[in-house]
C-alpha cells in the first residue's frame, strides 16, 4: 500500500501549545461573541498585515457575503468565472448579477484589458480574485474603477501573508476577504476576515455579522450571525507564530516541483509574479495534451492511482454551474474555460516531504506520451 498524499493537509500547532491558548477558558467560560482570544487575534493580524482595520468572521464566505451586503449595491459586478464557489454565490446571494470577465493566460487572474468593455450603466463593482495566491493586476483595477466609481471587493482568500510592493494584499480595494479555513496557508480551522479603508463601512459590516444588533436595546439592521469563535482564534493565534516558518517551508516544496517540472513541453507553471513576495498557496499546473502526451484527466488518474490527490481546482468554471440554469454563457470566457478543463493544482503543504514531491513529479513525466 503505497501512503496517501491529500491535496493539501491543515498546519496545526503542538498540541501543547493549543492547549496552553485555551486553557484560560476554562476559568473565563467565555467562549464566543468577541471575546478575548477574538481581540487578540485582530489585533495580532493588524501588525502581522501591516493594516488598521480588519474584522473577523465565522468563514472566508461570509466575509466576502456581508461584505457586498454592507455596500448598499444594486445591479451588476464583474467577477472572474476561475474561482471557488463562493466568489460567484456571494454575487448572488445579495441579488446582483454577476458579469463574467475573462482571465489571462499566464497568471489566471482577472485579464485587466477586457473590464471596460463590460462596464454599463447597471455596474456596481469589480470582484476579481487573486487566484492561487497570484496578485491581480491591482493598480490598473484601481484606475478603472476610480474612473467609473466603482467598488473594488478583492476575492483574497488565497493570498493570506502574500506582499505586493511590500503591502499586504489586504490593503488592495474598498474591501479584501481572506479565508482562514483549514486547506489554507494560515488557518482558524474556519474562519476569514475582511480588511477594509472606510471606518462607517467597518461598522456596518461588524452590525451584520452581529445580528444587526447597535446596543443591547437597539437592533437597527436586518443581520446575520457570522461571528469567529474563541477556539477559532485561539487556533489563530496559534498558527500565525508559524505561519512565516510555514511558508518558508512550502517555499521548498515549491521550488523542488519547480526544478522537476520547469521547461517540459505542454506543461505550464504559475508564474514568479515581479514585486511579489508569494505564499505558495497552491501548485497549478496546465496540461497542453498535444505537446506533453497526455490530458490533464489521465494525469490525475495516474496519481489517484497512486492514492495521490491532485484537484481540478478550478473546474468547472462558475459559470457553468448547474444552479446557474445556463444564464451565463461559458464563450465570453474562453480563456478561463481553456485553463479549468487542463489545470491541476498538486499536493502542496509545509511538511510534504521532498521525496514525496520527486514521486508524484515522476508519476506525472510518466504520462508522457513515449
Ligand atoms: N474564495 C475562494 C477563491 C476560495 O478558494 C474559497 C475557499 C473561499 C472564497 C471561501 O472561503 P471559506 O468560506 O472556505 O473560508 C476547499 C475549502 O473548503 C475552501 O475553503 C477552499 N476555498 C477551496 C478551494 O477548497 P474542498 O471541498 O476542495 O475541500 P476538501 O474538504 O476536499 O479538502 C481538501 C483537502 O484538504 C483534503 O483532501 C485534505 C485537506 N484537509 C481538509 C480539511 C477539511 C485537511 O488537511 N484538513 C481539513 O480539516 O474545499
Amino acid at each position: 500500500m503505497e501512503k496517501q498524499i491529500l491535496v493539501t493537509r491543515s498546519s496545526m500547532p503542538s498540541l501543547e501549545e493549543y492547549v496552553d491558548e485555551i486553557k484560560g477558558m476554562w476559568q473565563t467560560h467565555w467562549l464566543t461573541n468577541m471575546g478575548e482570544k477574538h481581540q487578540a487575534l485582530q489585533s495580532e493580524l493588524k501588525k502581522y498585515l501591516g493594516i488598521e482595520n480588519i474584522d473577523l468572521f465565522t468563514n472566508g464566505h461570509m466575509s466576502l457575503e456581508l461584505s457586498l451586503q454592507a455596500m448598499d449595491l444594486q445591479g451588476e459586478v464583474i467577477t472572474s468565472p476561475f474561482t471557488f464557489a463562493s466568489t460567484t454565490h456571494a454575487i448572488v446571494r445579495n441579488g446582483l448579477k454577476p458579469v463574467f470577465c475573462d482571465i489571462n493566460p499566464v497568471d489566471f487572474t482577472m485579464d485587466v484589458n477586457k473590464i471596460e468593455s463590460l462596464i454599463t450603466d447597471r455596474t456596481c463593482a469589480i470582484m476579481p480574485v487573486h487566484v492561487y495566491g497570484n496578485v491581480c493586476n491591482v493598480e490598473e483595477i484601481e484606475r478603472i474603477a476610480h474612473k467609473y466609481e466603482l467598488k473594488v471587493i478583492y476575492d483574497a482568500a488565497h493570498t493570506f501573508g502574500v506582499r505586493y510592493k511590500g503591502k499586504s494584499t489586504g490593503a488592495f480595494g474598498d474591501v479584501s476577504c481572506f479565508s482562514f479555513h483549514a486547506t489554507k496557508v494560515f488557518n482558524t480551522i474556519e474562519g476569514g476576515a475582511a480588511c477594509f479603508k472606510d471606518k462607517e463601512f467597518g461598522l456596518k459590516l461588524y452590525r451584520l455579522k452581529n445580528f444587526g444588533i447597535r446596543g443591547p436595546e437597539c437592533v437597527d439592521g436586518v443581520g446575520a450571525n457570522a461571528k469567529m469563535n474563541e477556539f477559532c482564534a485561539a487556533m489563530g493565534l496559534c498558527n500565525l507564530r508559524h505561519v512565516d516558518e510555514e511558508i518558508a517551508k512550502r517555499k521548498k516544496v515549491v521550488e523542488r516541483y519547480r526544478e522537476r517540472l520547469s521547461n517540459i513541453d505542454g506543461i505550464q507553471l504559475s508564474p514568479i509574479q515581479k514585486d511579489v513576495k508569494p505564499n505558495y498557496a497552491y501548485f497549478p499546473v496546465v496540461f497542453e495534451e498535444r505537446e506533453f502526451g497526455a490530458t490533464r484527466e489521465e494525469v490525475f488518474d495516474a496519481l489517484a492511482q497512486h492514492d495521490i490527490g491532485a484537484r481540478k481546482y478550478f473546474y468547472p468554471l462558475t459559470n457553468t454551474f448547474e444552479c446557474f440554469h445556463n444564464q451565463f454563457d461559458v464563450k465570453q470566457t474562453p480563456v478561463a474555460l481553456h485553463i479549468s478543463r487542463r489545470v491541476l493544482t498538486l499536493p502542496l503543504y509545509a511538511d510534504l516531504a521532498l521525496e514525496d514531491v520527486d514521486r508524484i513529479c515522476d508519476i506525472v513525466l510518466s504520462c508522457r506520451r513515449k
